[in-house]
């Protein structure tokens, strides 16, 4: 795998026609030419898009310039590794296969330059949150997503823009943020206990980069509000942000 590493995460990418899809797509574009000057390979820690489902024969329409994009980077011999977040579970061959190097539906474990690395989109991992678990397990199941793709697209995409409209509060208390960062720690405590050095997560909406006993958390941010994204140079993890200043 070739360094450095980068890592973004909950980017949310919504309709073209979406007022911040222009600025959005401009800074990916930018940051996508950045990582084929400097080689390397990308990690999505998932919620790529805000709703995403794919059909045997037919793909949605409204991301055509994300998919040149990646497809483009990839075509420069960057390996792009894809962990499918809860807006985006349901890919199929296409993502697999043509867009990404590869992807992923559970959590991904890595040694890279004798750093051990676990990378998760983060969904499920807060103590109280059993109703998220469950309905997790359904709307992920092999019966759901088939159900699901007997409904006609037209419809099925409506739902789905509905539903992921619907869950949009990624701006959460100062509270809230802290109870999750007191989570999250505990669960980065847990994985260096267990021989990692890194804990890297997206999901939660918040940038955090904070050293944990020998290792790290980071918290990715996302591409809505932050522009973070997660460097490793061969010995060194960090969250930087995306300037656009810093680069032209
Ligand atoms: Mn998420």
């Amino acid at each position: 795998m070739n360094l450095p590493l980068y890592f973004i995460s909950d980017i949310h990418l919504m309709d073209e026609t979406s007022d911040n899809y222009p600025q959005i797509s401009k800074n990916l574009e930018n940051f996508f030419n950045h990582i084929s000057s400097t080689g390397g390979t990308l990690f999505i820690n998932g919620d790529l898009f805000d709703f995403y489902f794919e059909y045997k024969d037919v793909i949605p329409k409204k991301y055509f310039s994300l998919y040149n994009q990646l497809y483009t980077l990839k075509n420069t011999g960057v390996e792009i590794h894809y962990i499918l977040g809860n807006h985006d579970y349901w890919v199929m061959d296409f993502i697999e296969k043509q867009i990404t190097t590869k992807t992923y539906r559970d959590d991904v474990t890595l040694e890279l330059n004798g750093k051990k690395f676990y990378i998760s989109h983060g969904d499920g991992y807060l103590s109280w949150d059993h109703g998220y678990r469950f309905l997790k397990y359904i709307i992920q199941s092999k019966l759901f997503t088939w159900t699901y793709r007997l409904i006609h697209p037209n419809i099925g995409y409506r739902i789905g823009d509905w539903m992921s409209k619907k869950g949009k509060h990624y701006d959460h208390s100062k509270e809230y943020n802290e109870r999750v960062l007191n989570e999250m720690t505990t669960l980065a405590h847990k994985k260096i206990r267990q021989g990692f050095d890194y804990l890297i997560l997206g999901h939660y909406h918040q940038a955090v980069d904070k050293s944990v006993e020998n290792g790290k958390l980071l918290i990715l941010g996302d591409w809505l509000t932050f522009f973070t994204y997660g460097y490793f140079d061969g010995n060194e993890l960090s969250l930087l942000r995306w300037r656009e200043d810093d680069r032209s």
